[in-house]
């Protein structure tokens, strides 16, 4: 056990359909705390880089075209092996094998359109965190 931070992502899909609220809750129900968060919309050179270990991957053009197609709300999240316990509150990356009573669970049916991302290590967090919130982390 561990206090950890974690970069969260309530990411365009979430926004677009007024999730906001519904996300921000479910964190701070959980017992974890919110230190940052900024509402933008990301430029392509941000979302790759964000994003650079999928940069190989079939779907990462439509994985940036999508990161960048409207606002997301970045968050900077603490607590308690918050970057485990955020990738359990937020579900599997497959909505459709996702728990229910999870975000992804409760709220989504395809993988591109997953709602929330949130960083799958300490040292992904670090890094994402220093791209979204660069100096104060
Ligand atoms: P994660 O968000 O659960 O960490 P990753 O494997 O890191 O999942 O993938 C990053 C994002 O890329 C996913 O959240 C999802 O939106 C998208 N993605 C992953 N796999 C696929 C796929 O096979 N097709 C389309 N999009 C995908
Ligand atoms: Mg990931």
């Amino acid at each position: 056990m561990a206090a950890e931070q974690t970069l969260i992502l309530v990411k365009p899909d979430a926004v677009a359909r007024g999730l906001i609220g519904e996300v921000l809750s479910r964190i701070e129900r959980k017992g974890y705390r919110i230190e940052a968060l900024e509402m933008r919309t990301l430029e392509r050179t941000v979302a790759e880089e964000h994003y650079a270990e999928h940069v190989e991957r079939p779907f990462f053009g439509e994985l940036v075209d999508f990161i960048t197609g409207g606002p997301l709300v970045a968050l900077c999240v603490a607590g308690e092996d918050a970057v485990v316990g955020m990738r359990s509150i937020i579900g599997a990356t497959n909505p459709i094998e996702a728990a229910p009573g999870s975000i992804r669970g409760d709220f989504a049916t395809v993988i591109g359109e997953n709602l929330v991302h949130g960083s799958d290590s300490a040292e992904s967090a670090k890094r994402e965190l220093g791209i979204f919130f660069p100096g104060r982390f």
